[in-house]
């Protein structure tokens, strides 16, 4: 049996959790919950600790008492927990599955177990499309109708990986392999090095004369929970939750390689026809000129190989220059490239501020003179704290007073004052579901910046999200539409649009769409992004950082715009301090 990891471990509390809330046992779930919590966030493997006899670590995690500590115990030492082996007994419904339908939650499970006898997500459809659901005591239509909706949706997540957490380990895995003398090159491919906001596998292509050796090496490695593969040239492993594939070639198709598992199919699918209809065929192996060749499909090497060693190569030997791959998704980057209008897309050094961050005025977790340090840091050359006003979608005290915002704008001008880099005075207001942000006249005046995002309502059908949006970008006021969708990458959907009506108006009326870079977000993403701009639309990058080392995540937003062919001027915060100020309201 493999070392269970802190991943695994959490998410056996996690289902306990849940099993134990279906079971309307109360108090027990919230403690699991954070217990969860505590395991996910230690930096150490939990279970090597415990494997050599340290188990007094684990007391001191947050919420881990004797009790679960005991458990942890029996986890990794058994592979089992048997309370909970008893509680899937009792219950045996597939939680995991069940609760990633929006609004059904580990209470609902177990009520529509106890009552109908719903196990699965197919149980749950075939129960809401009989119309029984609707009959339980508690529940009605509406609710219903809504697992309807959602229950596709839920089929769908939880089996791909967010970018922001599989890009770090890809990153690792890089780092491992590029330590090895056998190694010549390597590189990733496939949708990480698109930047894909979710992620199937990560694949690591590496290239090297001893292909058995780096096999080797990599299944070695001691960040690896499972080997779900091997041969000579390839294997996968488990690491964590994700799958990473390696493939090992010759230096000499490396290049070939990278193009081909890089993808997307789609991209290779239509460079491949470009490439027949000019008597060459393309494939891992190389490119190779076919003009002489009688049957070009006899063979994968048949023909004059003109290229394969570098990747730059095998566009050339199409007459094309290199695409970069957050373009490769056959969203016209080949026609673009064989034009010479391909975009000069935007890097993260172009961006000279962060426009929606918070601070512990609203439910960030420092204070003002903290984050701007951290974005001076950075290199930025403003930066704007648009922390939550009150209104629908903010719950528990979280977003100010109008009196609050005003006191907070004071002292952003103190800090100001006393900054190297330029403190602009923001908020992030609440577009409510008619698309109004419920801010007064005095109020808009004293603030440099207005994000207006959604916060509450996100389950608008497509024409009431589309007329709230556009009423919020016509709003003179608002300066910035926060992550218009609303969506939570594997969580939940979201409002839907079409993002190029909402960048023509956003163009139209000066207004910036956000492309935030939260990696659970990502929202507006790379077809929306490139649909706005192709309207006129301004887009700005922001992290929506509650603390200051999530500042980073512009890495994530960066890449994302790239996705949608960004440049630089398309980006509001890449502009100079003064074209900004003339931009906003
Ligand atoms: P993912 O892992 O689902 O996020 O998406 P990808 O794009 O990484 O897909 P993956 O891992 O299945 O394969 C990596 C790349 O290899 C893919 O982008 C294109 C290439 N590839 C794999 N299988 C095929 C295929 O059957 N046909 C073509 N044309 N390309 C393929
Ligand atoms: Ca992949
Ligand atoms: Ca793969
Ligand atoms: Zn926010």
């Amino acid at each position: 049996m493999a070392r269970a990891t802190n991943a695994e471990l959490a998410a056996r509390f996690e289902e306990f959790a849940d099993l134990l809330a279906a079971d309307d046992v109360a108090y027990k779930p919230r403690a699991y919950r954070r217990a969860a919590d505590a395991i996910k966030a230690h930096p150490a493997p939990l279970a090597s600790a415990v494997e050599s006899g340290n188990e007094e670590i684990l007391e001191t995690l947050e919420g881990v008492g004797d009790a679960i500590s005991a458990k942890i115990v029996e986890y990794v030492e058994t592979g089992t927990i048997e309370e909970l082996e008893e509680l899937r007994e009792e219950l045996p419904v597939d939680i995991v599955a069940l609760t990633r339908v929006e609004g059904v939650g580990p209470k609902t499970v177990g009520t529509l177990y106890r009552e109908l006898g719903v196990e699965t997500l197919d149980d749950l459809e075939a129960a809401a499309e009989a119309g029984e659901i609707r009959e339980v005591t508690g529940f009605g239509p509406k609710t219903e109708e809504n697992i309807l909706e959602n229950v596709e949706f839920a089929r769908t997540v939880g089996e791909r990986q967010l970018l922001g957490e599989a890009r770090p380990l890809a990153d690792d895995t890089l780092a491992h392999l590029e330590s090895l003398e056998a190694v010549e090159r390597c590189e990733v491919a496939g949708s990480i090095r698109r930047w894909r906001e979710t992620i199937g596998d990560v694949d690591v292509l590496v290239a090297s004369e001893h292909a058995e050796a780096v096999v080797e090496a990599f299944l070695e490695w001691s960040a690896v929970d499972d080997e779900i593969e091997a041969g000579p040239e390839k294997a996968s492993v488990r690491v964590g939750d994700v799958r990473v594939d390696l493939r090992v070639v010759v230096p000499d198709e490396f290049g070939s390689a990278l193009q081909y598992f890089t993808g997307s199919k789609d991209h290779n699918v239509r460079l491949r026809n470009y490439a027949i209809a000019r008597e060459m065929k393309l494939n891992e192996y190389g490119a190779f000129d076919v003009g002489d060749v009688a049957d070009p499909d006899a063979g994968q090497r048949v023909g004059e190989r003109v290229a394969g060693e570098t990747e730059e190569g095998m566009y050339e030997a199409l007459g094309l220059p290199w695409i970069p791959p957050e373009l490769r998704e056959n969203r016209g980057e080949i026609d673009a490239a064989a034009a010479g209008r391909l975009p000069e897309l935007l890097t993260r050094e172009d961006v000279r501020g962060d426009l929606h961050t918070h601070t512990d005025w609203s439910d960030g977790a420092t204070d003002i003179e903290e984050m701007v340090a951290a974005a001076a840091a950075l290199g930025y050359e403003y930066y704007c704290v648009a922390d939550h006003a009150e209104g629908p979608g903010m719950v528990g005290g979280v977003g100010l007073s109008e009196t609050e915002i005003l006191e907070q704008v004071e002292e952003i001008r103190e800090v100001d004052e006393a900054s190297e880099i330029t403190v602009l005075a923001g908020i992030e207001a609440n577009v409510d579901a008619e698309g109004d942000i419920g801010l007064s006249e005095a109020v808009i005046d004293a603030l440099d910046l207005i994000v207006a995002s959604p916060h509450s309502a996100l389950d608008q059908d497509s024409e009431a999200a589309t007329e709230r949006l556009l009423t919020a970008i016509d709003d003179p006021a608002v300066d910035v539409l926060g992550h218009p969708s609303g969506r939570l990458l594997n969580q939940r959907e979201g409002l839907t649009f079409d993002a190029a009506e909402l960048g023509a108006a956003a163009a139209e009326a000066g207004t910036a769409l956000e492309v935030n870079a939260n990696p659970h977000r990502l929202d507006l993403w790379g077809s929306a992004v490139q649909a706005a701009i192709g309207e006129g639309a301004t887009i700005a990058i922001n992290t929506d950082a509650h603390r200051p080392a999530t500042l980073e995540f512009v890495r994530w937003g960066v890449h994302t715009a790239r996705r949608g062919w960004a440049e630089p001027a398309d980006v509001l915060n890449t502009w100079e301090l003064e074209e900004l100020r003339a931009f906003l309201h």
